[in-house]
């Protein structure tokens, strides 16, 4: 039976919860990269026209700007930053780039200002691979000299390293077990505490 008492503690305890979520989603709130295209850290096999880059928040009209600059911190894009008229929910921003643009690392930079106020930055990269850069890439044949050299230290770094790996396999199980023994215990003497306390 749930005594006056219990059902005021209940009551205040929901309160606060209900607070505490309110406060949470709220600072929790703000445009944050969700994707782009090109996508973060991708390759592209032709030069983009555009990047575009989707946010979780609708954004104000103005005050956001994405910058491109390529790997000599040449900016690329024309800088007409605007938000994509293709999304309704105004959550997506878009730049138009120079046409053609080479094979290479780009950097985007970008700032958006959110309709509740708050403004984020964010950089990533992405590459264009047209092809081109990989007829150019296959490293120069290592001279005959020092290839003997490599192949020992190769070896000899690789011995290394299974030797150390299979002392870590010999190991690893008792600390797994080990720590497996630890972990018990201290949860279910955590759930025992909760439920030992008097309901009210
Ligand atoms: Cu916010």
């Amino acid at each position: 039976m749930l005594s006056f008492l219990c059902v005021k503690r209940i009551v205040a305890m929901l309160t606060l919860l209900t607070l505490m979520f309110i406060s949470t989603s709220r600072t929790l709130a703000h445009a944050d990269y969700v994707s782009s295209e090109p996508p973060a850290n991708g390759t592209v096999t032709k030069a983009p026209e555009r990047v575009v880059i989707v946010f979780s928040q609708e954004l104000k009209p103005e005050g956001n700007i994405i910058r491109v600059t390529d790997a000599r911190g040449n900016q690329v894009d024309r800088g007409d930053t605007t938000l994509d008229r293709n999304d309704p929910n105004r959550k997506t921003l878009v730049v138009s780039l120079n046409p053609g643009l080479s094979d290479g690392v780009y950097t985007v930079n970008w700032k958006n200002a959110s309709i509740d106020g708050h403004s984020e930055t964010g950089r990533f990269r992405f590459t264009i691979s047209t092809g081109a850069t990989q007829a150019a890439a296959p490293l120069p044949a290592t001279s005959g000299e020092e290839a003997p050299w490599l192949a020992l230290l190769a070896a000899g770094l690789g011995a290394l390293l299974i030797g150390w790996v299979l002392r870590r396999r010999a190991v690893r199980p008792l600390e797994l077990s080990a720590s497996r023994r630890w972990d018990a215990p201290v949860g279910r003497s955590q759930g025992e505490i909760v439920s030992d306390q008097p309901s009210c």
